[in-house]
């Protein structure tokens, strides 16, 4: 299986491919970056660790690289820089991933593409809409909202974060819709007091702009090479358990044409299926919210990138 990561040289791309060294695929690990001595760099160090996993090579290659990979993976981005929403990179980066997929992003690529760059429900959607790649081949990585709302409810409730499951879906974003109804800890529902909830919420609520204040010109490295590595793993087995990914949809959840953070099934050829569940009113606002201002992201792209507005991208009731 081959793996091209655009900005292979940076926090989050390097991250992953050490992840991916990690893991039990034979995978070939191919590294993009505007920097070649960084991909040296990551390159000379992480093949000194290729004894310690099945990947058969990691290496520096080219952006052409892409078009027949199985997997591209896009963390290239401008600069990190203080702000308050990954939605104020949505100009800056859409000029970088516009040049890193127009080359081969089309009908005829028949890999999966898995987003990463910010703010990564605009640019999940606009791939499907102005590359007409397929639905199911272009994925976002959200798993990060649902890995704090799990350390969140951890903290409020007292217990090891190894015991919760709970899940966030809907925007990477503002809009993010945390399913207080479905938490479980060991195995079991659980409900929230009030002042738990409340310790939670704000937990998720803040953990952007906390991290993003400390201007430590790093992102999430981490949690997101690891959290990524584990997507492609769960792509590359196939799986029975949904994960946290972004998908454009087609109806589910009362949205059409539109990326949002969903339970998907994901499996080699990217999603086979997305997981339907039932929503309380008020997380069904937020999801619907969060698709408003997705759309109205793409549609500045639009304007910005192509002169034309994109006025097709309307919400439906669920099919
Ligand atoms: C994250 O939430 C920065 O979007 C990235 O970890």
């Amino acid at each position: 299986m081959k793996i091209v990561i655009f900005g292979g040289g940076g926090g989050i791309g390097s991250s992953l491919a050490f992840n991916l060294v990690r893991s039990e695929l034979p995978l070939e690990i191919v590294l993009v970056d505007s920097r070649p001595h960084m991909v040296t760099s990551h390159v000379m160090d992480l093949e000194d660790v290729l004894c310690y996993g099945r990947a058969s090579e990691v290496r520096a290659g080219t952006a052409e690289e892409a078009a027949d990979a199985d997997v591209v993976v896009l963390t290239a981005s401008v600069p990190l820089r203080l702000n308050d929403s990954r939605s104020s990179f949505l100009l800056d980066n859409a000029e970088i991933v516009d040049t890193i997929v127009a080359p081969w992003a089309g009908p005829e690529f028949r890999g999966v593409v898995l987003m990463m760059t910010n703010p990564v429900d605009a640019f999940v959607t606009r791939l499907h809409h102005h590359y007409g790649l397929p639905d199911t081949r272009v994925i976002g990585y959200t798993l990060n909202d649902s890995l704090r709302f799990r350390f969140g409810v951890a903290a409020a409730v007292g217990v090891s974060v190894r015991s919760v499951d709970a899940w966030v879906i809907g925007e990477h974003g503002e809009h993010q819709v945390p399913l207080y109804g479905r938490i479980k800890i060991s195995g079991n529902p659980a409900t929230l007091t009030e002042v738990q909830r409340a310790s939670a919420q704000q937990y998720v609520d803040t953990w952007y702009r906390r991290h993003v204040a400390l201007d430590s010109g790093r992102t999430s490295t981490w949690s997101s090479g690891l959290g990524a590595a584990l997507m492609i793993e769960a792509m590359a087995k196939g799986s029975d358990e949904p994960f946290p990914a972004n998908v454009v949809l087609g109806g589910q959840y009362g949205v059409r044409g539109v990326g949002l953070g969903v339970p998907a099934l994901l499996g080699a050829t990217g999603v086979q299926g997305v997981v339907e569940w039932p929503l309380t009113d008020d997380e069904q606002q937020r999801f619907l919210a969060g698709a408003t201002s997705v759309e109205a992201a793409v549609a500045e792209l639009s304007t910005h990138l192509d002169g034309s507005s994109v006025t097709t991208l309307a919400q439906q009731p669920g099919v």
